[in-house]
């Protein structure tokens, strides 16, 4: 989100999912959407079927890449080099939209100058994806009428994630496909309300509505409302927390509903960082293992189906739910869980019922105002921004950037040199392999909400290793590995699977009460956004020795 606010102003998708459908090229960029994201992948599939092509970035064959008309298996962490190539390439054809670039982008030459290096053969080399395919996604890409440009954790989980959006703003840019129906950029977020935290300001430098907690004029409201004065600094993000703790600084902690025992990069550090607190304290649906440590834990919070209130999706679609079930026992939904804290510091918050919630909201983030409960109803929801109950936005961003009118265009988009940069981890004498960490259909994060699914298809935690290095090692399908990086060790099955390239190798977290996975993992973490590089770690991967006869 921070790469697409830097370009855009706005940090969020700029197309609806329906839009898929009405492009005749899809990019999947580090994203498993097949896997992750079944829905929004329905709508690829209803493009494919009508003649749109899809091509796959990804260093694994994903189950994703199996629909692509062309799958670009590019190393991990070589991104940026790709992008650039692909860059370079758009300009020598001459397929740059120059119309759109003069009138609604900044900085073309410097960014021009910036790929200029970046030959085919020279992407093909840092890369390791042949120089044809690099070309063929250039063209398709710059040709189309419409083209679609989705990312999620591939690009995103590296320690210069925000480097590697912008340098896929910069390909949109290029090419004018944003801005327009079927055209975009679509980041897909990870769980069901991700977005609609940040929309509510569950982030440490906004405040609902994406408004900046420093800025005087937009604090001075919630103070108002709220009757308190809210603190004018940045908080940290989940990365400076754990150094924060580290540190000293930060001695006590409230999780409501995650799992960083089990789902934080360097998994010991976190859990040796969780259990020196002063003070821990859990809220969530299920003892998870981060709720074991704490020095209280406020249980019984009621599920999604359980309780009132919106969800915000990938396509900034705010939805109603409503509750299906009544909690069971002496469940509380979160929401009374919190205001009843609130009371206990001191501070009389009471609301009727969920729309007044909702309506403080609309009083204090305009790009909620105009979506009253009642049409949230009607129109079975509304993607923000919807300043006014008498307006619908259309449903993708940025179409000013083609008017007509220098003065309704506005701010222009700037495009961004960015420089490939490769994973922090360096592949060694002692660690040459390269893990990278990623997701299945049939299971969920850490295993809390779907470890207890089971079906005879479904398996569990696995080392996948190319058939090449699986041979160089010995190792056949199905027996116990161990899989060590400068951080940690874990034992699991190996699995073999032509998917891979040689020296890449994969596991989910899905798992981690059999196999610790983010014990393996680096907390490298990239500094504007705060997201650590899960996608690459250094590993060595060894045979177990064979049990000694008689034992
Ligand atoms: N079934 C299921 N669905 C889920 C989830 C789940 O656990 N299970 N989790 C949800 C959440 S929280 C999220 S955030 C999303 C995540 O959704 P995705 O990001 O799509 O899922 P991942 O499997 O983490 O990673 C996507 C792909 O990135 C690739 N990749 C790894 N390194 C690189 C790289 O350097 N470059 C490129 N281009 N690609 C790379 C991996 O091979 C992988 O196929 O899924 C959501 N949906
Ligand atoms: N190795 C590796 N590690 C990763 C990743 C990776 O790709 N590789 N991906 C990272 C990403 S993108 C993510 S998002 C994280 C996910 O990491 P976490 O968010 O820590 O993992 P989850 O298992 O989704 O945990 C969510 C918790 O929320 C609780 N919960 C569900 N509904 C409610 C509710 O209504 N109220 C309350 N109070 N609690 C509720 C669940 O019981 C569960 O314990 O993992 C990160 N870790
Ligand atoms: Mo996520």
């Amino acid at each position: 989100m921070v790469g697409l606010a830097t370009v855009f102003g706005a940090g969020g998708g700029t197309s609806s999912y329906q839009e898929a459908e009405a492009a005749d090229v899809i990019v999947m960029w580090g994203s498993n959407a097949r896997s992750a994201h079944p829905i929004f992948f329905h709508h690829v599939l209803t493009a494919l079927n009508a003649g749109a092509k899809l091509y796959v970035v990804d260093p694994r064959r994903s189950e994703t890449a199996r629909f692509a008309d062309r799958w670009l298996g590019l190393d991990v962490g070589s991104d940026i080099a790709l992008s650039n190539t692909i860059a370079r390439e758009i300009i020598e054809a001459g397929l740059v939209d120059t119309t759109f670039v003069d009138r609604a982008t900044t900085g073309f030459d410097e960014y021009a100058a910036s790929v200029q290096e970046w030959t085919l053969e020279r992407g093909e080399a840092v890369t390791g994806v042949p120089a044809d395919a690099i070309r063929e996604l250039a063209h398709a890409y710059a040709t189309a009428d419409a083209a679609q440009l989705c990312w999620t954790l591939g690009i995103t989980e590296h320690h210069n994630g925000v480097d590697n959006v912008l340098s896929l703003c910069n390909l949109a840019l290029l090419t004018g496909q944003v801005g327009r129906y079927g055209a975009g950029l679509t980041p897909l977020r990870g769980q069901n309300n991700v977005q609609g935290g940040g929309d509510m300001g569950a982030l440490p430098n906004k405040l609902p509505g994406f408004q900046d907690v420093t800025d005087d004029a937009a604090r001075a409201k919630f103070d108002a409302e709220w009757g308190v004065a809210v603190p004018p600094e940045n908080g940290w993000h989940l990365t400076q927390m754990f150094d924060a703790m580290e540190r000293g600084e930060l001695r006590s902690v409230f999780v409501i509903g995650e799992n960083p025992a089990q789902s934080e990069a360097d998994g010991r550090r976190a859990v040796e960082l969780l259990a020196g607190l002063d003070h821990l304290v859990v809220q969530d649906i299920h003892l998870t293992k981060t709720a074991e440590m704490a020095d209280v834990v406020l249980p019984g919070s009621a599920s999604w189906c359980e309780s009132d209130g919106t969800v915000t999706n990938s396509e900034r679609r705010v939805q109603r739910v409503r509750k299906a079930l009544e909690p069971p026992g002496d469940a509380c939904d979160d929401i009374d869980i919190i205001t009843g804290l609130a009371r206990e510091l001191g501070h009389d918050w009471h609301y009727e019922d969920h729309e007044g919630i909702w309506d403080e909201l609309r009083r204090l983030s305009p790009m909620h105002a105009g979506m009253s409960w009642q049409r949230l109803d009607e129109l079975g929801g509304i993607q923000w921004p919807c300043f006014s109950e008498d307006s619908l936005e259309p449903p993708f961003l940025h179409g000013r950037l083609w008017a007509d009118d220098p003065a309704e265009r506005g701010r222009r988009a700037p495009f961004s040199v960015v420089v490939d940069e490769p994973p922090v981890e360096h592949l060694s004498e002692d660690y040459p392999l390269r893990l990278t960490t990623g997701r299945r259909l049939d299971s969920y994060n850490t295993g809390v909400q779907s470890g207890g699914y089971s079906s005879p298809n479904r398996i569990g935690e696995t080392l996948d290793i190319s058939p090449a290095d699986a041979g160089r090692l010995g190792i056949a399908d199905g027996e116990i590995v161990r899989v060590a990086s400068a951080r940690g060790a874990v034992e699991a099955p190996a699995r073999v699977d032509p998917g891979l390239r040689p020296g890449l190798v994969f596991m989910t977290f899905h798992f981690p009460d059999d196999v610790d996975v983010n014990r393996l993992t680096i907390d490298a973490t990239d500094p504007k956004a705060g997201t650590a590089e899960f996608k690459a770690a250094a590993v060595r991967v060894d045979k177990l020795p064979a049990p000694v006869a008689g034992d």
